[in-house]
């Protein structure tokens, strides 16, 4: 059998990259569909037969997302808008928290600079972010310099609100792509959410994935230790001396004493906080 990645399904469809980078369309065997549903991302074995290709077997997951469904990234990109829409701290935690939760580098990328000022209050969270130890991109239409190396070899995802940028960004990378943004779904009528559906497209020397914009984020298959273990902002701190921790009422915990002394952004811990409410409420919507 030979192998293979899955860059592109269309409903029962499946475009593999094989090991010549050659695109096939192949079919899942019934065996593979009763095993688990294949994503964008996976590596699968295929065989040729006469009349189709079918993929036999999905090799396991390095890690998947589930909103969007993808499998074995590298690294997933949070496009968050200055305005329009709004900037949220919130949902770029949710966002960090869920990703690194996949075991996921994130990095953060912030669009739209050129329609807000330059001394903008929302330029002190960019820099909480790099204090934490994030990696933060600024760009805009104009603008795309300074993210434009991260791609090479990779395979990443890009995620974030519905119009936030992640089609336009993609199409200033390669102008031959002519994804659909929001303004041209406009000017054709067919309302807000344009992308449809996942694919991988070979950007800069790797492979990105545009995915559409989500309505809710699911935290209720969290588990809360699992999470704060994940947590980026913690794990640099060094680890908190008790076992099982949840940092929120020990005496004495290392986490908690970070967030009181300054070194832990507290806004970051506010929102890990109400996510663990979240996961305790179970299903939720932002
Ligand atoms: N002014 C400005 N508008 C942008 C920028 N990036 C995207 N847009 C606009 O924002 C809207 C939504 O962009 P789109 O790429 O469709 O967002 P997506 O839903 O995340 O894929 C479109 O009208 C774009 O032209 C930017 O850097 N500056
Ligand atoms: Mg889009
Ligand atoms: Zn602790």
């Amino acid at each position: 059998m030979e192998q293979g990645r899955i860059i592109k399904i269309i409903s029962n469809r499946y475009e593999v990259l094989d090991a010549n980078g050659q695109r096939l369309i192949c079919v899942a065997m019934g065996k593979v569909r009763k095993q688990k549903v294949p994503v964008v991302g996976d590596i699968v074995l295929f065989e040729r037969f006469e009349d189709q290709i079918g993929i036999q077997e999905i090799c396991e997951r390095k890690n998947e997302l589930r909103r969007p469904a993808i499998a074995n990234v590298d690294q997933a990109v949070i496009v968050m808008s200055c305005v329009e829409p709004a900037f949220s701290t919130t949902l770029i935690d949710r966002l960090l928290f869920l990703i690194a939760y996949a075991n996921i580098k994130p990095i953060l990328c912030i669009t739209k600079t050129d329609l807000i000022s330059k001394d903008h209050p929302l330029y002190q969270d960019i820099e909480d972010y790099r204090n934490s130890g994030y990696e933060v991109y600024e760009t805009n239409i104009h603008d795309i310099e300074s993210i434009a190396s991260i791609w090479k070899d990779k395979i990443s995802v890009l995620t974030g609100q519905s119009g936030a940028g992640k089609s336009t960004l993609l199409n200033s990378f390669d102008g031959s792509l002519q994804l659909q943004t929001q303004a041209t779904s406009k000017a054709l009528g067919r309302g807000k959410h344009t992308t449809r559906h996942c694919e991988l497209y070979e950007i800069g020397g790797g492979w990105i994935a545009d995915t559409p914009g989500f309505s809710s984020l699911d935290f209720s298959h969290l588990d809360a230790q699992r999470l704060a273990d994940s947590i980026l902002d913690f794990q640099n701190h060094g680890s908190c001396k008790f076992r099982d921790c949840l940092h929120i009422h020990e005496p004495g915990c290392v986490i908690r004493q970070g967030v009181e002394e300054g070194r832990i952004s507290s806004t970051r811990y506010q929102h890990y906080q109400e996510v663990l409410q979240l996961i305790k409420q179970g299903k939720v919507k932002y």
